[in-house]
């Protein structure tokens, strides 16, 4: 009964969100660690597309902004190429920085909007990635992704962001570094927010399950966007901007087996993996067991008669 998906892969060796170089070799290493071949053999057809290159443009570099016009013309790359798979596959987008999500959520935007279904965003991340160009202090647009999705203003030199997602279909789990001003901002909007703490308090299960229902009640499509970082840095070592008291492994995969049972994903970002920082590739071999999850790899099958 479970479903099978088109899915393509598509690589987006993305390294100008931040300064710290590595993240171009996120492609290869998800398919060094059979990302095509574990989603195969769980009956899906994968198709890998290969790797996106930056469109050209006229926009100068700005001080304080790191690679502004590289980032930009990721941004018009993706989008187009997300909006184009999005219509008769799955696309999951394989990283690259996270500023790739500036593109590839643009792209599925559209979609979304030609389709006339409102669209959803899981942001599975340490990070909330709601800085505007003005606000952000590092000048590195990976923090940036989220402000421009749910249409902040600031992004004049980005394509008009024309269908920005409404904050109250955004939902972040795994919270736990968050700048100033992004904080500030966020108070003022309806995105649902979960920090480590409250998984702590709680567990992941049931924010998740209240934001899935969301989704389905809403007939929506839902993007979901999986930083490293996300994950505790002692089971995921190979990104950048490691944070102390991230995800543990089976609350990742809980993540990834609820939105299999979903059924709700239409989309789905891997992003920030830095093989450079990877020991004997641990950290990819983790983001591809739990894109496996997400795609419906169980250790055991349960008898449904007992659970029905
Ligand atoms: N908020 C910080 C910044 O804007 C960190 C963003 N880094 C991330 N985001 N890794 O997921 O620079
Ligand atoms: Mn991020
Ligand atoms: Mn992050
Ligand atoms: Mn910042």
């Amino acid at each position: 009964m479970t479903a099978t998906h088109a899915i393509k892969l598509i690589g987006a060796p993305m390294d100008c969100g931040k300064t710290r170089q590595g993240c171009l070799m996120g492609p290869d290493a998800f398919r060094t660690a059979g990302l095509a071949s574990a989603l195969q053999s769980l009956g899906h057809t994968v198709d890998d597309l290969g790797n996106v290159a930056p469109d050209a443009n006229a926009i100068a570099e700005q001080s304080g902004l790191v690679a502004l016009p590289e980032t930009v013309g990721w941004t018009t790359a993706l989008a187009r190429v997300a909006e184009t798979a999005m219509q008769d596959s799955l696309p999951v987008f394989m990283g690259g920085d996270h500023a790739l999500s500036l593109g590839t959520v643009l792209g599925v935007a559209r979609h979304a909007a030609a389709q006339d279904r409102p669209l959803f965003v899981l942001w599975l991340d340490a990070h909330t990635d709601f800085h505007t160009p003005q606000s952000t202090s590092s000048g590195n647009l990976h923090g940036t992704p989220v402000g421009y999705l749910t249409g902040r203003t600031g992004f004049h030199d980005f394509p008009m962001f024309e269908h920005p997602v409404p904050c109250e279909n955004v939902t972040m789990l795994g919270l736990r570094s968050v700048d100033a001003p992004e904080r500030a901002a966020l108070q003022d909007t309806q995105i649902t927010g979960i920090d480590m703490r409250a998984i702590d308090e709680h567990g992941i299960a049931a924010p998740l399950a209240q934001f899935l229902n969301k989704v389905r009640r809403a007939n929506g499509l839902l993007h979901v966007s999986l930083d490293v970082d996300f994950l505790d840095p002692s089971v995921a070592p190979a990104v950048g901007t490691t944070v102390p008291g991230g995800a543990t492994v089976r609350e990742a995969h809980l993540v990834m087996e609820m939105l299999h049972d979903s059924a709700l994903m239409t989309s789905l970002d891997l992003v920030e993996l830095n093989p450079f920082l990877d020991e004997r590739g641990r950290t990819a071999q983790l983001m591809v067991d739990l894109t496996a999850s997400a795609f419906g790899r169980t250790v055991f099958d349960r008898p449904t008669r007992a659970f029905a």
